[in-house]
């Protein structure tokens, strides 16, 4: 028995209005979705040149769910953004050169070369880059959403994780103490039903991973991942409602991982009927026909999008390749605690 509230679609532009959207924004959030794909699609190339070291993820498929949700965040608002997130970062305006220069290791990314290609995050926009143990993020989400409440700041900490970290103790525990404290935190699980190579199925035994957020005595929501503007709706009213003092939310985001794992996996064992299925309801597609009915985007201005996308992140990744390795000499910087002296302290 499901027991999350699941969401209507967003129709008609009237509805839109009410949420705070302007033509601008809507605009915008169509934009960034496009660059979010569009970097992760460079990155696929850069990878296949052998400029990419490591693996590589990317997470086409989320591009509604990262940026809606994104979209809803203040820019004082913090989290914890995971590997199919890329749009959180764009829509928080990390340039796209920044991004392929971190794929590549190179100076300039946002972890200058310290870490692997998607663990990027800018402390100063409130993000804390990822672990590769994904749900281990969790309880560092939920330790800012402490730490906003102990310093009385009205801010809230965004908690993303995946079907497959729902399963783990972290997430308990994460939830547990979150909803306990009520702390203004809200979860969003990116549900791409594949953790790897295992299905919902194996995953979970409720009907859906928001089931979960009643147990913890909060709300929990499920919403279509491929419906920007229902993701928005969800993320602004959960996010507003956390600042209030409201404690948290589960909003999760049921999409479909459009790709393997990641570009070493093939992803052999995903029906190819459900990559189909997923395909018509993929997220930029239908925001865009959403804003042909509803926004008067013609034809004109919708090439004139793409070729600005497109030129910007040209010119990304000339700027992305001509960035410099790390310097072998600086290696450890940034990456311990810098010690302090404790006052009183001499070489004697
Ligand atoms: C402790 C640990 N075990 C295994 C892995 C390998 N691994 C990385 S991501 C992943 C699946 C994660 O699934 P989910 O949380 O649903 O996120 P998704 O990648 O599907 O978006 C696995 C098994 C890991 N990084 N850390």
């Amino acid at each position: 028995m499901a027991i999350a509230r699941d969401t209507e679609p967003l129709g008609s532009s009237l509805e839109i209005g009410q949420l705070g959207l302007g033509r601008a924004e809507l605009l915008g959030m169509y934009r960034n979705m496009m660059i979010t794909r569009g970097i992760e699609e460079r990155g696929h190339i850069l990878y296949k040149q052998g400029k990419i070291p490591g693996s590589f993820y990317t997470g086409r498929g989320n591009e509604a769910a990262s940026v809606g949700v994104a979209t809803a965040m203040r820019p004082e608002d913090g989290g914890t953004p995971l590997h199919r997130d890329m749009g959180v970062h764009v829509t928080r305006g990390v340039e796209a050169w920044r991004i392929l220069a971190q794929y590549m290791g190179r100076a300039d990314g946002p972890a200058r070369g310290r870490d692997g290609n998607v663990h990027l995050a800018l402390i100063e926009q409130n993000l804390i880059s990822m672990v590769s143990h994904l749900p281990a993020m969790m309880p560092v989400a939920v330790g800012l959403g402490l730490a906003f409440r102990i310093r009385g700041e009205p801010r809230v900490s965004v908690c993303w994780y995946g079907d497959g970290a729902a399963a783990r103790g972290d997430a308990h525990e994460a939830m547990n103490f979150a909803g306990v404290r009520r702390l203004p935190v809200v979860f969003v699980c990116d549900n791409n039903q594949y953790a790897y190579s295992t299905p919902p199925q194996f995953e979970y035994a409720c009907a859906n991973l928001a089931d979960r957020a009643a147990g913890y005595g909060f709300e929990g929501i499920v919403v279509d991942g491929t419906d920007i503007l229902a993701v928005y709706e969800q993320a602004q009213r959960a996010i507003e409602k956390a600042r209030e003092g409201g404690g948290p939310t589960l909003i999760e985001c049921v999409t479909f991982r459009m790709e393997g794992h990641a570009v070493h996996d093939d992803a052999f064992y995903v029906p190819s009927e459900l990559f189909q299925e997923w395909a018509k309801r993929d997220p930029i597609g239908r925001f865009g026909l959403w804003l042909s009915e509803h926004a008067q985007l013609g034809e004109a201005e919708q090439g004139e999008i793409e070729n600005e996308v497109k030129a910007l992140l040209g010119e990304a990744q000339r700027r992305a390749e001509a960035s410099p390795m790390p310097d072998p000499a600086e290696l450890e910087q940034g990456v311990y605690a810098e010690s302090t002296e404790a006052p009183g302290d001499t070489d004697a």
